[in-house]
């Protein structure tokens, strides 16, 4: 695999006839022969597919969504794409508001006038209830004060939406794990567009409302995101850090037709991330993007609430952290006073 590696990156050198006459730095090797020498950040890098631990959350899924376990060059041992709560039964399932192997609600209004009181996840005894509407590529976990308030049912396809209520006194705090899947587990690539390493994408967008329908929060640039898990990064000199942000904006996302030697990146997630108290002041802001980037104009799960989603006078973005396509799982959060 090393020896591979310093042709190809010889050959490339050689067809450059560029003054780049660079004296190349150093190549580090670890035990795995990976090379990282050209890594400069603060994640844990492995390279290569990751163990297949659980073959399939979702056996009635699209996709196979699958769980994987990977050692970085620093011996450190991954979970990909994320470590998540899909199979305990303490977290509970976010009630649908359009689920292909659910209950499809035509609307919003009738999601509402429909939902059972019984899943109302109570924080606070005395605080008023708050309903929230998500839909997120691929799949999220919600907290609400670090208490678990819903999970998404599908964790990769078909794309679905939820709707949530909870009992809440203000303020408090909206905590999201959110997570691209992937199907070349630790690679982060589906076979997508004719690519069997399509690097995929990422995107989730929430309104709460409160008691009157009043919008009290909506996803933008106001909220802050984090990434834990990158990847394909085909060129570890590719990824740059300023302060807390984890940028891959220089890193080329096209698909290939063997992704199989690509790295990813990871970070260790805080233990207390989806806590009230939780400090995430020098975060980046999360990143906004557009219902077209996200492309959701197919997807019935997002266009039959569009009333919600796109509310001229209240719309909410879009968000996600910088690299909506290489990030795969991703931490926002956002205090409503
Ligand atoms: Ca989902
Ligand atoms: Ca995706
Ligand atoms: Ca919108
Ligand atoms: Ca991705």
């Amino acid at each position: 695999m090393t020896i591979l590696f310093v042709i190809i990156s010889c050959i490339s050198c050689n067809s450059d006839n560029s003054d780049d006459n660079n004296t190349d730095d150093e190549v580090v090797t670890d035990d795995d022969g990976v090379t990282t020498g050209d890594y400069s950040g603060t994640a844990s890098v492995s390279q290569g597919l990751a163990t297949t631990v659980t073959e399939n959350l979702y056996p009635a899924g699209q996709r196979v969504a699958g769980i994987g376990t990977i050692t970085a060059t620093d011996d450190s041992v991954w979970i990909v794409p994320a470590e998540v709560n899909y199979t305990d039964s303490s977290f509970p399932f976010a009630p649908d508001l359009s689920n292909p192997d659910g209950t499809e609600y035509a609307s919003a209004a009738e999601a509402l006038s429909a939902f059972d009181d019984s899943n109302i996840v109570e924080i606070d005894a005395s605080g008023e209830i708050i309903t929230g509407y998500i839909f997120s590529d691929n799949y999220f976990e919600l907290y609400i004060n670090g208490v678990p308030v819903g999970k998404d049912a599908i964790p990769f396809t078909q794309f679905n939406s939820h709707i949530v209520k909870f009992r809440v006194s203000r303020p408090f705090k909206i905590a999201m794990k959110l997570v691209d899947w992937e199907e070349n587990l630790g690679l982060g690539s589906e076979n997508n567009q004719g690519s069997d390493y399509y690097a995929g994408d990422g995107g989730m967008v929430a309104v709460f409302k409160d008691v009157s329908e009043n919008s009290i929060a909506t996803t933008g640039s106001e909220w802050k995101a984090q990434t834990f898990y990158t990847s394909p990064i085909k060129d570890l000199s590719c990824p740059t850090e300023n302060g807390t942000t984890r940028s891959t904006s220089n890193c080329n996302t096209d698909s290939e037709n063997d992704g199989t030697s690509f790295y990813a990146l990871h970070w260790e997630l805080p233990e207390t991330w989806m806590n009230e108290d939780f400090d995430s002041t020098d975060w980046p802001n999360a990143t906004t993007y557009t219902n077209e980037t996200i492309v959701v104009n197919n997807k019935p799960s997002y266009t039959n609430f569009t009333d919600i989603f796109d509310d001229p006078e209240n719309d909410a973005e879009f968000i996600w952290s910088t690299n909506v396509i290489l990030d795969n799982q991703v931490i926002v959060n956002y205090t409503v006073q």
